[in-house]
């Protein structure tokens, strides 16, 4: 029996069990720790001593990149809610959770600002060469000859594929660099003052930088493919903060390795920690590890909100933040 599972079976009769299926801050673990019973299925090493515990497992603890399949649904007859720690939540199957009664939450909102943020730093890193030229110094070539130039930013076109919360946060910050905002999304949002066109290809047509923020799964997978990335065409740049399953990572290495567009700027990826060695070859790419809310602050205040959600559910309280499809 794995030690996680030996420490915790003298509490089991008094607080609910939780299965942790992704490596949780210690602020969350610390949390769940202190008012539930915790599985950590990533440490888990004994499939005998999960199958004793997974009868009595009342909720599971995810991040926004967990997978949580029906499969996994189906092993835990006392599953009540699933709560992730992240506003994506395309790896979880809601289908098969809603079937079985169990409710899905997430945590919207608290990271908008961090993500908006890294967008425009992305863009900025990706169109001012930044991390290139610190490359430049780095490996002492400053000496040789300046940088070829970058793209001005401020006042360029500027395409946002997903206007949600976070789409309209990019949008406030790309307002005051002068930036001419449009945007496609599943349909019109006529409140906002931002000129809406029809199809990611259009959008990217009449964009400079297309700016990629709407949420993962089916109903979005390769949105972006080579003929986006066509129409984007050789002065454009694509950055991608929401998911790598929304552009069709082999057609993007092809477009920037031929120069069909002339950079991208990636925070997620297709099979993320691995990030194909093209894309860590070439230079008109700036890379970082889906760091989109990855501030002490916002994971704080995701992660408070994710155990809000956990004791909500054991205190016969109302959700704080169900997913759209369980409200
Ligand atoms: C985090 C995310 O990587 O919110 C999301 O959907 O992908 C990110 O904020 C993750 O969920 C942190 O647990």
């Amino acid at each position: 029996m794995s030690a996680t599972f030996s420490a915790n079976l003298s509490e089991t009769s008094i607080r609910p069990e939780v299965l942790a299926v992704a490596n949780l801050p210690p602020f969350l673990m610390d949390a769940l720790q202190a008012a539930f019973v915790v599985h950590q299925r990533l440490n888990e090493t004994d499939p005998a001593a999960f199958a004793v515990a997974a009868p009595r497992i009342r909720a599971i603890a995810a991040s926004g990149e967990s997978k949580v399949s029906a499969a996994l649904i189906d092993s835990l007859p006392a599953l009540e809610i699933i709560s992730v720690m992240g506003v994506g939540y395309d790896g979880v199957d809601v289908a098969a959770a809603k079937a079985r009664g169990v409710v899905v939450t997430h945590t919207p909102d608290v990271l908008n600002d961090d993500v908006a943020d890294l967008a425009m730093a992305l863009m900025l890193a990706l169109a001012r060469q930044v991390a290139r030229s610190d490359r430049f110094i780095r490996a002492g070539e400053w000496p040789n000859g300046p940088l070829p130039l970058g793209r001005k930013v401020s006042g360029a076109r500027l395409g946002i594929v997903g206007m949600g919360r976070i789409g309209q946060a990019i949008a406030h910050r790309a307002a005051a660099f002068g930036m001419r905002i449009a945007y496609t999304a599943r349909s019109a949002k006529p409140a906002l003052a931002l000129h809406y066109v029809a199809s990611p290809a259009e959008l990217a047509a009449q964009s400079d930088f297309l700016v990629l923020i709407t949420p993962g799964g089916a109903g979005t997978h390769k949105l972006v493919n080579a003929e986006v990335l066509k129409a984007l065409g050789p002065q454009g740049c694509v950055i991608n903060v929401a998911r790598g399953s929304v552009i069709d990572e082999a057609a993007l290495i092809e477009a920037l390795q031929a120069g069909t567009i002339a950079g991208a700027a990636l925070d997620v990826f297709e099979n993320e920690p691995n990030v194909p060695q093209a894309l860590r070859e070439l230079d008109n790419v700036v890379l970082t590890s889906h760091i989109g809310s990855a501030t002490g602050q916002t994971r704080r205040a995701m992660a408070d909100l994710a155990f809000a959600n956990l004791r909500s559910k054991f205190e016969g309280a109302p959700l704080p933040t169900p997913v759209p499809e369980c409200r």
